[in-house]
C-alpha cells in the first residue's frame, strides 16, 4: 500500500492524519503479533520455529531422574512456574505398585573384617594402588589437543597431606561403628549387584520392575549409576565391582551421543564422577573421558553474556536451549552456578585455561549485577544478564550455587578470595532475610519471593547445615562459633523433619506455617526419593564436632532405609513418608549410590578417609582434591612422600 499526501489535508509524516496513523499502526502490530504467535502452533520439527525460538522456547528434553534440577522436581516444588509445553516426565513411568515387602538376604554378606581377615581387601587395594602408580607414569598427550602431559599424578599425590584412603581405609576402632560401616557397605553392594543384574549400562535401576531406566536427562549418555558409583566402590574396597565399572567405562561408555542433556546433571554426575575416579586411582582412562566430555559442554556458554543455557546438544551442533519452564528463557542459578569445581579441575588436567575462563566469567557477571538485599535470585537471562524473577531459595534452584562458592574457596587452598567474599556476603544476606525461628524453636531457611517469605524448607536445602559448618572456620573471627551453631541448628531441624514422620525418613519439603513445624502439609511434598542432603549434613557435622548424636541420627536413617526403601531387588524411593503402608516409586536414583551411601559410609569411618583438608566433595559427593598450587609448582616436592 502506498500513502500519498492529500491536498488540503493537514498531515504529518507520510501524509496521514494522527487517527489514521494510529489505526494503521494498530493493524500492523496486530498482523505481526498474529504471525509470530502462529509460530507457537507449528510442530517442534518445523525449521522456521527452530530458527525463531530455538534458544529459549523449545524444550526437547524430558528428564527422568530426581535431582532438583530435573524438570519434574522443579515443577513439583514450584507449581507457580509455567507448565512446560511438550515436556513429559519420564518419572511417570515409575508408578508401579510394590509387589511385596519381602526382603531377601543381601546378595553378599562379606564384611570388611572377613575380607581383611583374608588380607583380601588390603591386597586388592594395594594392587589397585600399584596399578595407579604405573598408570600415573603415563603422562602423554590425550584428547583433542588438550595436553595432559603437564599434569603429574605422582606429584599431585605427594601434595596431599594424607593418603586418600586414610591409614587403614578409614576403619574405625570402635566395633559398633565398624559394624555399622560394614552394614552400609553391604547396602552398597546390594544396590550395585541388583543394578548390575537388572539394569547394567542403563542410567538407573527400577527395582520393582527389575529393569533399567534411561530417561533423557543425560542426552543419550548411559551408565549414570556406574559413573556415580566408581568412587564409592573404590573407597569401600569393593574392588571387583569397581573393576567391572572401570571395564564398562573402558569398553562401553560412549560419549558420541547426539541427544539433549542437562548441562548441570552431566557436569555433576559424569564429569564429577570421572574426575574423582581419576584423582583416586590415577587411571588415565577416567581423565581422558572427563576431558572429552568437558569439551562437549563448552558450546553451552556461547550466549551473549557467557551464562550457559541449561540444555545442551552433546552432538557436533552443540546447540543449547533454556528450559521451557524457566521464565523468559532464563538460566537457573543452581545450574550455571554449579560448574566451578569441575571446570577448574578440567583446566588443571588439560592445561587449557578455557574451562576456568568460562566459569570465572559467570562469577564476574554475578559480582557485578545488583542483588536485591544482597540475595541471588534463581533466574537470570543469559541474553541480558539481568535477573528474571525475584525468587530466592537455598533449596531447589539456588542450592549448590552457594555450596560451590565456599567449596571453590576451600578447593583453591584458600586462595580464591573472591569466592570467599561472595560466599560470606551471601550468607549474611541469607541470615538477614531467610533464616527464621519457628514458634517451637526450630531454625529454618524460608524461601523469598520478591520480599514475601514462604515458610517452607525443601529437603534439598538441608545440605546447608553441612555447608555452613565447613565454612564456619574461615568466617570472621567473631562469627565462627555462631556459624557452627547455625549449622547445628539447621541440621537439627532437618533431623526433626525425619523424626516427625512415621517412617523416620524426611519429606521432600516441610513447612512452618498453619501450625506445622517441620512437617509436610501438602500431599505432593510427602515423598522421599533416597536423597542425601540430611545425611550429608550429619557427616560434615560429625567431622566438625564429633558429637555422637550425628552418628546416631545416621544410623536411624540406615534403619529406616532398610525398613521402607529396601525391596527384593534394590532400593526404591517412597511416595509418602507419613504412612507405614509404604508405596515405592520403583527408582534407585544414581545419587543414592554416589551420595547417600557414601556419606553414610564416611560418617561411620575415621576422619582420615578422604580427609577434609585434602578433598572437597562436589554436589554429587564426588571428591575433588584441593589444588595446592605452591606445592604442585614446587620442584622440592619431588622427594616427599605421602605419610602412610
Ligand atoms: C543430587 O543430584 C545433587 O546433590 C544435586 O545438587 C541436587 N540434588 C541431587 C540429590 O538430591
Amino acid at each position: 500500500m502506498v500513502f500519498r499526501k492529500l491536498p488540503g489535508v493537514s498531515a504529518s509524516g507520510m501524509g496521514l492524519r494522527l487517527s489514521q496513523k494510529f489505526v494503521f499502526l494498530l493493524f500492523l502490530s496486530g498482523l505481526v503479533t498474529l504471525c509470530f504467535g502462529a509460530l507457537f502452533f507449528l510442530p517442534d520439527s518445523v525449521r522456521l520455529k527452530r530458527i525463531f525460538l530455538s534458544k529459549t522456547e523449545i524444550q526437547p528434553v524430558t528428564v527422568g531422574s530426581g535431582s532438583e534440577n530435573d524438570v519434574r522436581e522443579h515443577l513439583k516444588r514450584h507449581k507457580d512456574l509455567e507448565h512446560p509445553r511438550g515436556m513429559t516426565s519420564a518419572k511417570g513411568e515409575t508408578g508401579t505398585k510394590p509387589k511385596s515387602q519381602s526382603r531377601k538376604p543381601p546378595v553378599s554378606h562379606e564384611t570388611t573384617e572377613e575380607r581383611l581377615a583374608g588380607g583380601k581387601a588390603l591386597e586388592e587395594l594395594n594392587l589397585s594402588r600399584s596399578k595407579t602408580e604405573s598408570a600415573s607414569e603415563k603422562t602423554t598427550s590425550t584428547h583433542h589437543g588438550a595436553t595432559s602431559d603437564t599434569f603429574n599424578f605422582k606429584k599431585f599425590q605427594r601434595c596431599l597431606l594424607k593418603p586418600p584412603l586414610g591409614r587403614d581405609t578409614g576403619k574405625p576402632a570402635d566395633p559398633q561403628t565398624n559394624e555399622r560401616r560394614d552394614k552400609v557397605k553391604e547396602m552398597m553392594k546390594f544396590a550395585w549387584d541388583n543394578y548390575k543384574l537388572y539394569a547394567w549400562g542403563k542410567n538407573e535401576l527400577r527395582p520393582l520392575t527389575k529393569d533399567g531406566h534411561i530417561g533423557n536427562m543425560f542426552g543419550g549418555l548411559r551408565g549414570a549409576s556406574i559413573i556415580d558409583s566408581l568412587d564409592t566402590l573404590y573407597i569401600m574396597g569393593l574392588i571387583e565391582e569397581y573393576n567391572d565399572a572401570k571395564e564398562w567405562v573402558q569398553n562401553s561408555l560412549d560419549l558420541n551421543s547426539n541427544g539433549e542433556a542437562s548441562l548441570f546433571e552431566v557436569n555433576i554426575r559424569y564429569v564429577g564422577g570421572l574426575l574423582s575416579a581419576y584423582y583416586l586411582t590415577g587411571e588415565e582412562l577416567f581423565k581422558n573421558k572427563a576431558m572429552e566430555l568437558g569439551e562437549k559442554l563448552l558450546p553451552a556458554f556461547n550466549t551473549p553474556t557467557g551464562i550457559p543455557r541449561g540444555v545442551i546438544n552433546l552432538g557436533s551442533s552443540g546447540t543449547s536451549w533454556s528450559w521451557g519452564w524457566a521464565s523468559a528463557g532464563s538460566s537457573i542459578l543452581a545450574e550455571f552456578g554449579t560448574l566451578h569445581l569441575e571446570f577448574v579441575h578440567l583446566s588443571e588436567l588439560s592445561n587449557n585455561p578455557i574451562y576456568t575462563e568460562k566459569v570465572m566469567n559467570i562469577r564476574k557477571l554475578l559480582n557485578k549485577i545488583e542483588k536485591p538485599h544482597g540475595l541471588y535470585p534463581n533466574f537470570l537471562s543469559p541474553v541480558s544478564g539481568n535477573w528474571v524473577q525475584h525468587h530466592v531459595s537455598i533449596g531447589g534452584l539456588g542450592d549448590s550455587f552457594y555450596e560451590y562458592l565456599i567449596k571453590s574457596y576451600l578447593m583453591s587452598d584458600k586462595t580464591d578470595e573472591n569466592a570467599k567474599m561472595m560466599y560470606y556476603s551471601a550468607l549474611e544476606a541469607i541470615e538477614a532475610n531467610l533464616v527464621q525461628k519457628s514458634p517451637g524453636g526450630l531454625t529454618y531457611l524460608a524461601e523469598w519471593r520478591g520480599g514475601i517469605l514462604d515458610h517452607k524448607m525443601g529437603h534439598l536445602a538441608c545440605f546447608s547445615g553441612g555447608m555452613i559448618g565447613i565454612g564456619a572456620d574461615d568466617g570472621a573471627q567473631e562469627k565462627r562459633q555462631h556459624y557452627l551453631d547455625l549449622a547445628a541448628e539447621i541440621t537439627h531441624t532437618c533431623h526433626e523433619s525425619y523424626t516427625r514422620s512415621t517412617t523416620k525418613l524426611g519429606p521432600e519439603a516441610f513447612r512452618f506455617d498453619s501450625g506445622a513445624e517441620a512437617t509436610a502439609t501438602r500431599l505432593s511434598d510427602r515423598y522421599y526419593i533416597l536423597r542425601p542432603e540430611v545425611i550429608e549434613s550429619y557427616m560434615y557435622m560429625w567431622r566438625l564436632t564429633h558429637d555422637p548424636k550425628y552418628r546416631e541420627w545416621g544410623w536411624e536413617a540406615v534403619e529406616a532405609l532398610e525398613q521402607h526403601c529396601r525391596v527384593e531387588s534394590g532400593f526404591s524411593g517412597i511416595r509418602d513418608v507419613y504412612t507405614m503402608t509404604v508405596s515405592q516409586d520403583n527408582m534407585q536414583q544414581s545419587f543414592f549410590l554416589s551420595e547417600t551411601l557414601k556419606y553414610l559410609y564416611l560418617l561411620f569411618s575415621d576422619d582420615d578417609l578422604l580427609a577434609l583438608d585434602d578433598w572437597v566433595f562436589n554436589t554429587e559427593a564426588h571428591p575433588l582434591p584441593i589444588i595446592r598450587k605452591s606445592c604442585l609448582d614446587d620442584g622440592a616436592t619431588q622427594d616427599q612422600t605421602v605419610s602412610e
